[in-house]
C-alpha cells in the first residue's frame, strides 16, 4: 500500500481497484486530485477553527470586543483562489468526461441488451452470449438498451458506467490494457435479481478474439438439441428465474415442465405441449402461470426458431416429478 493506500501503476489500492483500461489513469488522476485538494482544505479550515477557539476563548474579566474592520486583500484572497481551483476542476474534468464520452472511429461494436437479470452480448454475426468477450488490441464500443427497466452497466475495472435504458441507446467505449477477465455489475437498483445481475468482460490476446468468436457460433450446430438447449438456458439468462432442480424460483422450474398440467391464473387449465412453451417464450404475458408474477421478457425476435427447439429438447431432457405447485 502506498500512503493513504493510493497506489501508483494502475495496481489497485484501497481508493480504487486495479486501473485495466486506456481511460482509467486519467480518470483516477482527478478522482486523487480532488481528494487531495479536499484533504488540504479539511485540514486547513478544521486546524485554523480549533486554533482560533483556543487562541480567542473567553477569559476571565474580558468583555465583548469590537469586530475588527474587513480585511479586503484576505477577502481577495479566499475568494480567488477556490474560484480558481474549481474551474480548473470543471476544465479537467470537461476533458476526461469527453474523452470518455467519444469511442474512437476504430472501435469494435458489440449490442448489449440488459433484460432482468442479465447482460446479452451481440456480435456483428449475430451470436448472443451472456459474457462480454473482446479484442485485446483494439478499442471497443458497447450499443446497450434495455428490454425491460433501466439497468446501469459499471465496469470498475475500466473506469467506466453508463445507464441502459429502455427505448433508447447508450453507448460506452473502453480499451482494455492487457487481456484478462473483469468483472461487470448493474449498478442501477432493477428488482429481485439485480444483485445477482452480474457478467465478465473477456479481454483476449490478439487473435485469440476471432478464434474464440468462430467457435461460440458454431457450438449450437456441432451440439446435440438438448445441450445445445442448456447452453442458451445459460446464455440467454433463462437461469436467472428458471430452474433445473424442481424448485420454483422467480419463474416455474423447468424440471417436469413438459406434459404437466398447468393452472393459469385466469383458471385456465392446458397442458404445457410444445406449443404452450413456445409462445410462453415469444408471449410470456398472453397467459401467467397461477403463483407467478408476470415478469418475464419477450424473446420475440431475440430467439430463432431453432434455438426455441434446442430449448425444448433442453425442458424434455429435464424429466421428473414437479416439486413445487399442484
Ligand atoms: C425475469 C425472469 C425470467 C426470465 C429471464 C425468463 N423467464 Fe420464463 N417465466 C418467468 C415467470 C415469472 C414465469 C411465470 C409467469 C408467466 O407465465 O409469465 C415464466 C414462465 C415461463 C414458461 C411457462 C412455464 C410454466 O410453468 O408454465 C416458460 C416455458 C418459460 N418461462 C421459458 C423461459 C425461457 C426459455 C427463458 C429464457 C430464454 C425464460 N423463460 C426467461 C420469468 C422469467
Ligand atoms: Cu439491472
Amino acid at each position: 500500500m502506498g500512503f493513504l493506500g493510493i497506489q501508483g501503476g494502475g495496481g489497485g489500492g484501497f481508493w480504487l481497484p486495479r486501473a485495466a483500461s486506456t481511460g482509467a489513469a486519467p480518470v483516477d488522476a482527478l478522482f486523487y486530485f480532488i481528494l487531495a485538494i479536499s484533504v488540504v482544505f479539511f485540514a486547513l479550515i478544521v486546524g485554523l477553527m480549533i486554533f482560533f477557539v483556543v487562541r480567542y476563548r473567553r477569559r476571565a474579566g474580558q468583555g465583548p470586543q469590537p469586530s475588527p474592520a474587513h480585511n479586503t486583500p484576505l477577502e481577495i484572497t479566499w475568494s480567488v483562489i477556490p474560484l480558481a481551483i474549481v474551474i480548473g476542476i470543471f476544465a479537467w474534468g470537461f476533458k476526461v468526461f469527453m474523452d470518455l464520452a467519444t469511442p474512437p472511429a476504430n472501435a469494435y461494436e458489440v449490442q448489449v441488451t440488459a433484460q432482468k437479470w442479465s447482460w446479452l452480448y451481440t456480435y456483428p454475426n449475430g451470436h448472443v452470449d451472456d459474457v462480454l468477450h473482446v479484442p485485446g488490441d483494439r478499442p471497443v464500443k458497447l450499443v446497450m438498451t434495455s428490454e425491460d427497466v433501466i439497468h446501469s452497466y459499471f465496469v470498475p475495472a475500466f473506469r467506466v458506467k453508463r445507464d441502459v435504458v429502455p427505448g433508447r441507446y447508450s453507448t460506452l467505449w473502453f480499451e482494455a490494457l492487457e487481456p484478462g477477465e473483469y468483472q461487470v455489475y448493474c449498478t442501477e437498483y432493477c428488482g429481485t435479481g439485480h444483485s445477482d445481475m452480474l457478467s465478465k468482460v473477456v479481454v483476449h490476446p490478439p487473435g485469440g478474439f476471432e478464434k474464440w468468436l468462430e467457435d461460440a457460433s458454431n457450438l449450437l450446430n456441432t451440439l446435440p438439441p438438448a445441450e445445445a438447449g442448456e447452453r442458451l438456458y445459460r446464455s440467454r439468462g433463462c437461469i436467472q428465474c428458471h430452474s433445473m432442480d424442481g424448485a420454483a424460483a422467480i419463474g416455474p422450474t423447468f424440471r417436469g415442465l413438459v406434459g404437466s398440467q398447468r393452472v393459469m391464473r385466469s383458471g385456465t387449465r392446458l397442458v404445457a405441449d410444445e406449443n404452450y412453451i413456445r409462445e410462453s417464450i415469444l408471449e410470456p404475458q398472453a397467459q401467467i402461470v397461477a403463483g407467478f408474477e408476470p415478469v418475464m421478457p419477450t424473446y420475440k425476435g431475440r430467439l430463432k426458431d431453432e434455438e426455441i427447439t434446442a430449448l425444448i429438447a433442453f425442458m424434455k431432457s429435464l424429466a421428473g416429478e414437479k416439486g413445487e405447485e399442484q
